[in-house]
C-alpha cells in the first residue's frame, strides 16, 4: 500500500501511527505531499477530489480517504486487538474522542488562517477568537472526559496527533491541564510517536 503522506499533517501522522500500532507499518510505502486550498497538487486530486491528504492507495480498488477511514480499513487488515472496539460504550467513546481530536486539528489549521497563512490585511481577529474558544473549551472538556484507563484506540491515536501538532505548531497550550498534560507525555513516548516525527513548513 502506498500513503500520501506530509510530515507536518496530523492527519496524516494519525493514519500512520496506527498503522505503526496495528503492526501494519511495514506494508505502508510513505510519500511525502505538500498540500494547500491555495496550491492545487495534481497527483494528490487525482485520488482524492477534496484535494487533501492523508489517501491510502491499494493494489486493488479505489483509493481509500480521509484518515478516519484509512484507520477504520486499517483495523480490518491485522488480526491483533481492534484499535476500533466494535460494540458498546467503548465503541462510542473512541469514535467520539477521534471526532474531537479531528475538530480540535480542524481548529487548529482554522486559526493558523487567521494569525499566520492568510495574508495580514485579510485576516478577521473576531474569527481568530472563536476559533481560540473552541479550542480552550476543548482542553477542558478532555481534562475531565478523557478516560486514561482505556486500552488504546483510534481516540488515542487521533487525540495525541492533534495534541502534539498543536505544540508543533505554537498553537494555543494545553499544558495548563494536569490530567491531559501526564496522559500526553506518556503517550509521546510510545514508539509509534518516536518513530513519526513532525516537520516541515506549510506551503501556501
Ligand atoms: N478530515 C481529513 C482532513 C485532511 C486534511 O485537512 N489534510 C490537510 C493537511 S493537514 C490537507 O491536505 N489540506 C489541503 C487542503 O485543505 O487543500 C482527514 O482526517 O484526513
Amino acid at each position: 500500500m502506498i500513503l500520501y503522506y506530509q510530515t507536518h499533517s496530523p492527519f496524516a501522522r494519525k493514519a500512520l501511527v496506527f498503522a505503526n500500532e496495528a503492526g501494519l507499518a511495514a506494508r505502508i510505502e510513505v510519500i511525502h505531499h505538500e498540500t494547500s486550498p491555495t496550491r492545487r497538487n495534481e497527483r494528490v486530486y487525482a485520488e482524492n477530489p477534496l484535494g487533501k491528504v492523508p489517501v491510502l492507495l491499494r493494489a486493488v480498488g479505489p483509493a481509500i480517504f480521509d484518515s478516519d477511514v484509512i484507520c477504520a480499513y486499517l483495523d480490518t487488515l491485522h488480526d491483533g486487538r481492534r484499535l476500533i472496539p466494535e460494540s458498546g460504550d467503548a465503541r462510542w467513546n473512541a469514535l467520539v474522542l477521534q471526532s474531537v481530536a479531528q475538530g480540535l486539528a480542524q481548529t487548529g489549521i482554522n486559526l493558523r488562517w487567521e494569525t499566520a497563512r492568510r495574508p495580514e490585511q485579510l485576516r478577521y481577529a473576531i474569527l481568530r477568537d472563536g476559533f481560540v474558544e473552541k479550542i480552550q473549551a476543548t482542553y477542558d472538556w478532555l481534562e475531565t472526559a478523557l478516560d486514561p484507563t482505556a486500552p488504546l484506540h483510534v481516540g488515542h491515536i487521533a487525540l495525541a496527533t492533534t495534541l502534539s501538532w498543536m505544540e508543533f505548531r505554537d498553537l494555543p497550550s494545553f499544558r495548563a491541564r494536569t490530567r491531559l498534560t501526564r496522559w500526553f507525555d506518556e503517550f509521546e513516548q510510545r514508539p509509534s510517536m518516536l518513530a513519526t516525527p513532525l516537520f516541515g513548513e506549510t506551503h501556501d
